[in-house]
């Protein structure tokens, strides 16, 4: 395991109130150790410089029972150069918003005059589905790389944080939104009041802004614990969004479950109450499995540690025996899972990626280098832990030469098996 550097005091703060409701009673429910950040890839030439490393613990808020990290890392830091998420890597991902736009077009007619604006708008993946249907667009990512890449395709894109401030801004320059998109991007805000009430600036007052996040229940219920790191501040169930909406006026009137990131909920949020059986039912789901209770969290903990010794007997009992190791996916989440489970170049070889741009690069703490997904067919290693495991499906039909020729994937997560 590579060296590791504690935090400067100047680029992170640990909070001791809620994000949401400022409630000073979180209860602490998950460590997860001091770990390097989860997208900050590492060049070949920096191995031997410690990396930044921060304290990662799970809490829950008592009052209005949001899921949250403790430790908040600057998003300058987090977000910075050479951020290596492109969403249009996934064709699973492409083809996921490509139905949400035609869905949305289905409900709402929007033409030359309408406004659609995305925050984190990435690499312009879901924008595009609008432009071709020729309804003005405008994005808004502070990450350079996705921002400039978006523009080239033509979305409109403003290289910037989204923020109450820039939300005004945004309101005077270009008028208020028909529709606002944020696809995983609420958790991953600091400000986690100020961006809500930013929506709420930016929304026309028959519009509707429809926004995606990991949901918490297959969270817990799927130990999907690698999904937690710092970019990752909350951790939603309905019933927390809704507290957290309502305090600005907005109403979850509509809800929908969604299989992607291991499961996601698609809430629809609106200036008016209008609230559907959907979230009714939902909420109410919530309640009966006690998920708005801290209680509901007290077995995790267990849960996540013999996740992490199962997978290390079944890893270090392949490798005793002269199997070959490699990975899929340099994921955010590969590297929790990596470095919490103590998993490193000592017994895995290396990890493929699709993406371009994390290929060349070692990934955070673990230093597994990061090669093209060809590489499984060269080197043909005996088994392949499938860190993005949420996209299994999809890889494992992209792998079917490798699994033909007797290559066999671990997928870590509920609980380690091999296929
Ligand atoms: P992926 C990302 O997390 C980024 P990550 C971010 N932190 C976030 O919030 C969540 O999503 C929701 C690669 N791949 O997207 C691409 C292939 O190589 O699940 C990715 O590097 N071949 C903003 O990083 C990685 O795997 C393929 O066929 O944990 C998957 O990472 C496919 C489908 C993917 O999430």
């Amino acid at each position: 395991m590579a060296d590791t550097m504690m935090r400067p005091e100047a680029l992170s703060k640990t909070e001791t109130a809620c994000r949401s409701c400022d409630s000073k009673a979180l209860t602490p429910f998950l460590d997860l150790g001091i770990t390097p950040l989860a997208d900050r890839l590492v060049r070949q030439n920096d191995k031997d410089t410690p990396e930044l490393s921060f304290p990662l613990v799970v809490a829950v808020c008592p009052d209005c029972s949001l899921v949250q990290i403790t430790e908040t890392v600057k998003p300058e830091v987090l977000f910075a150069d050479a951020y290596p998420y492109y969403s249009s890597f996934s064709p699973a991902l492409m083809a996921h918003s490509r139905d949400n736009v035609l869905a949305r077009l289905e409900e709402k007619p929007l033409g030359g005059d309408s406004l659609v604006i995305e925050l984190a708008s990435n690499d312009g993946y879901l924008l595009r589905n609008y432009v071709e249907a020729g309804v003005p667009v405008l994005g808004i990512d502070p990450a350079d790389g996705p921002a400039a890449a978006a523009e080239k395709i033509g979305v409109r894109t403003l290289n910037d944080f989204f923020t109450l401030d820039l939300a005004r801004k945004v309101r005077e320059e270009h008028g208020p939104a028909d529709i606002v998109h944020g696809n995983n991007v609420l958790a991953h805000v600091a400000d986690t009041n100020g961006f809500v009430e930013g929506i709420r600036t930016i929304l026309k007052p028959d519009g509707v802004a429809v926004i995606e996040m990991p949901y918490l229940r297959p969270l817990i219920e799927h130990v999907e614990f690698d999904t937690i790191y710092h970019e990752h501040l909350c951790y939603f169930s309905l019933t927390a969004l809704d507290h957290l909406f309502r305090r600005h006026g907005l109403y979850l009137n509509r809800v929908e479950q969604l299989a992607i990131h291991g499961g996601s909920l698609r809430v629809f949020v609106q200036p008016f109450e209008a609230v559907e059986d959907s979230v009714k039912t939902m909420l109410a789901d919530e309640k009966a499995i006690g998920l708005d209770s801290p209680a509901y969290f007290e077995g995790f903990s267990k849960r996540v540690e013999k996740l992490r010794t199962d997978l290390n007997l079944m890893i270090t009992d392949l490798h005793s025996k002269g199997y070959s190791i490699a990975a899929y996916g340099a994921a955010a989440k590969g590297a929790t899972m990596l470095n919490f489970c103590g998993l490193d170049t000592s017994q895995i070889d290396f990890v493929v990626d699709r993406n371009v741009n994390k290929q060349g690069w070692l990934m955070p703490g673990a230093h597994l280098p990061i090669r093209e997904p060809e590489a499984l067919i060269n080197e043909q290693p005996d088994y392949v832990l499938m860190l993005a495991w949420n996209f299994a499906d999809e890889i494992l039909a992209q792998q079917a030469e490798y699994r033909a020729a007797g290559g066999k994937f671990i997928i870590p997560v509920p609980s380690p098996r091999i296929v």
